[in-house]
């Protein structure tokens, strides 16, 4: 194993972070990045092997945030560099249709059935922004619902909070967005049948779509419970509304058909992302024949994209798919993840700290709170503080978490046994160090809360 070692110093991190709030607005790309709700120095990545990343001061960690879930090969996987060059040797962007995007598309069509069209785009946030006004277009109505604590990236009509009351309408969760774009978005709690329920009783007519992370990943992570997928597939086909699932992080992750493979429960759309591109920016958005016919240049629904389809991202992504598609490459996923997720609960406990692991498949969050977590109102009584002396304890060993506790661990194929060992070995002396509850504030700034409802971050 080369990586996982107590951590030297991060002097050129820091460096790099002052040099690039200078010109970056916030010093990122993507706001998680700065460590924010974590505190202390977000770390300047130099490389990345495997299930390695090494920061600009030498520092080489175990990691877990996977890109934020695309790396499930591991990074810098040989296969998907030589498609990627074999691409970039003939040249790599065309603004003309290329066979590569074909060849993705048929290998998308073809681990999930309810799939029988796709539109790929550039990011998740453009998939699913493109599926909600095909829905509406589609059905001609506006009403979208979604659930609390589930994100769908930072389009206008998903960066919402709950209304007042159950089945009220959405107000903003972010300034900039108008308070007409959440006016047709209802926020209900995930994993709550009854609220689904009265939102259809009072609303189904006019509903264009409910949307959901089938299985939850933006508020920690939070599976469906039994037969809530099932509930809300029968009242959408009662209302003729479209169910939407984002499977942006759960596609190709939590088994290669996602999560409708795993539990049994088809969507009308998918969203797609990360995994499809390989580490690469590519969205998709795909459904039925006769819904994905509304879109331009066939319908009226219009959607377009300068760089969608990108050779170099067809290309990362097709040899992905195609290396997920070898005998075992989920059942290793699953007993390395079992593994760590088991030798985790067991660290907290030992500690004396208050821990509930949950997970799915290679998808697992320690939520430091006794559990159980269900939704977003019981993850957000997580000890957020607790949980950032525990990321930085795992940093200074060696082991890079998600800055957050509202995000997930991502296993990739390429995370060894010995990696899984020194992940739960390190963890026990992180446990040990947070000891009980927590209410010191974590270094840098104050304790984070919950992301808003929309998951803003
Ligand atoms: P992007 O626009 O970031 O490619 O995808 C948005 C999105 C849509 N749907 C789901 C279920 C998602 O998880 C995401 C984005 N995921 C976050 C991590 N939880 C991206 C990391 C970030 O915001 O920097």
């Amino acid at each position: 194993m080369e990586c996982g070692a107590r951590v030297v110093t991060v002097e050129r991190s820091a460096a790099a972070f002052e040099a690039a709030r200078r010109v970056l607005a916030g010093g990122v790309n993507s706001p998680v990045r700065a460590f924010k709700a974590v505190g202390g120095v977000p770390r300047f990545i130099a490389s990345g092997e495997g299930a390695c990343l090494t920061d600009i001061d030498g520092n080489a960690y175990i990691d877990y945030v996977a890109a934020w879930g695309p790396m499930i090969l591991g990074h810098a996987d040989e296969r998907v560099e030589a498609a990627v060059s074999r691409a970039l040797a003939r040249g790599w962007s065309f603004g003309a249709p290329t066979e590569l995007e074909t060849h993705l598309a048929e290998r998308v069509t073809a681990a999930f059935p309810s799939i029988e069209r796709v539109r790929f785009v550039n990011s998740g946030t453009e998939a699913v922004m493109s599926a909600i006004r095909l829905a509406r277009g589609f059905t001609g109505r506006d009403i979208l619902v979604k659930c609390v604590g589930c994100y769908h990236g930072h389009a206008d009509a998903l960066l919402v909070q709950a209304g007042s009351g159950l089945a009220t309408f959405a107000t903003p969760s972010s300034a900039g967005v108008p308070k007409a774009a959440a006016a047709q978005t209802i926020a209900i709690p995930y994993n709550d049948a009854a609220a689904a329920r009265e939102v259809f009783a009072r609303h189904g007519g006019e509903i264009a779509a409910l949307i959901v992370e089938p299985v939850a990943a933006n508020m920690g992570l939070v599976p469906p419970g039994a037969g809530y997928l099932e509930c809300l597939r029968r009242l959408c086909d009662e209302a003729g509304a479209l169910l939407i699932f984002d499977e942006v992080i759960s596609g190709f992750r939590v088994a290669f058909g996602g999560a409708q493979e795993l539990y049994g429960v088809r969507a009308d759309l998918t969203c797609l992302g990360k995994i499809i591109g390989g580490g690469l920016p590519v969205g998709a958005y795909g459904g039925r024949a006769e819904i994905m016919a509304r879109l331009a240049p066939d319908g009226p629904v219009y959607q377009a994209g300068t760089l969608a389809g990108n050779p170099l991202a067809m290309a990362a992504g097709a040899a992905t798919l195609e290396a997920l598609r070898e005998d075992g490459v989920y059942a290793q996923l699953e007993a390395r993840s079992a593994k760590l997720a088991d030798g985790l609960a067991v660290a907290a406990k030992a500690a004396g700290v208050p821990a509930c692991v949950n997970r799915v498949g290679s998808l697992l969050c320690v939520f430091l709170t006794s559990g159980p977590v269900t939704d977003y109102a019981s993850a957000s009584r997580s000890d957020t503080a607790a949980y950032a002396k525990y990321f930085h304890a795992m940093l200074e060993r060696g082991v890079y978490l998600a800055p957050s506790q509202f995000e997930c661990m991502f296993v990739s194929l390429a995370h060894t046994e010995e990696h899984i060992e020194r992940t739960i070995a390190m963890a026990a002396e992180a446990f040990a160090e947070v000891g009980g509850r927590s209410h010191a504030k974590p270094a840098g700034g104050k304790a984070s809360k919950a992301p808003s409802a929309g998951g803003g971050r």
